[in-house]
């Protein structure tokens, strides 16, 4: 559900990258942090894509999360059009099974930064994590939680290994 005064924008290429864009969603939810969505395509779209790229910052938009499959240009077209930082999920598909997402987001060249997250389901996750983390930079409340969750991935890492070690 987008949220008002958004900090997060996510956009992806099309409405079928939606079901692991949600997982971005939901990470951003666990944190409290407000966001808004929108499908936009960079070659389908190129002008709406360029204009919320423009605009975002002015909006109050403070990080921008880019999905795109194929040959994945959304992030990059995002970049070149805002001084926001953008953080790409190359999804999975198609012939070269997101191999040609990943390079495409990841393979900028130099002066134009895409921070490039995991192909797959740990890509939308890890790239809420690291938008909360960048906010976090800016606000102590943020960066807390953000040690929190440090926390629980230890406590869980923790769990398993007496797990391992109980006698059967
Ligand atoms: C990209 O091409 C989208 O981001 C999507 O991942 C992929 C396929 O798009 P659809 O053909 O499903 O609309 O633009």
């Amino acid at each position: 559900m987008d949220s008002q005064n958004p900090r997060v924008g996510i956009v992806m290429g099309s409405d079928s990258d939606w079901p692991l864009v949600k997982k971005a969603c939901d990470t951003l939810d666990s944190f409290g942090v407000p966001y808004e969505t929108r499908v936009i395509s960079a070659h389908r779209t190129p002008d709406v894509a360029l204009d919320y790229a423009k605009t975002a910052e002015g909006r109050g938009i403070q990080v921008i999360i880019a999905a795109a499959g194929g040959a994945a240009h959304l992030g990059g077209v995002l970049a070149a059009g805002t001084v926001l930082p953008v953080i790409g999920i190359p999804v999975a598909g198609g012939a070269l099974n997101g191999l040609d997402a990943l390079y495409a987001t990841v393979q900028m060249p130099s002066g134009v930064p895409v921070a490039t997250v995991a192909c797959g389901s740990a890509g939308p996750v890890n790239a809420a994590l690291l938008a909360v983390q960048i906010l976090g930079t800016a606000d102590a409340g943020l960066r807390e939680k953000f040690r929190a969750h440090k926390e629980t991935l230890r406590a869980k890492v923790t769990k398993a290994n007496e797990r391992i070690h109980q006698p059967e």
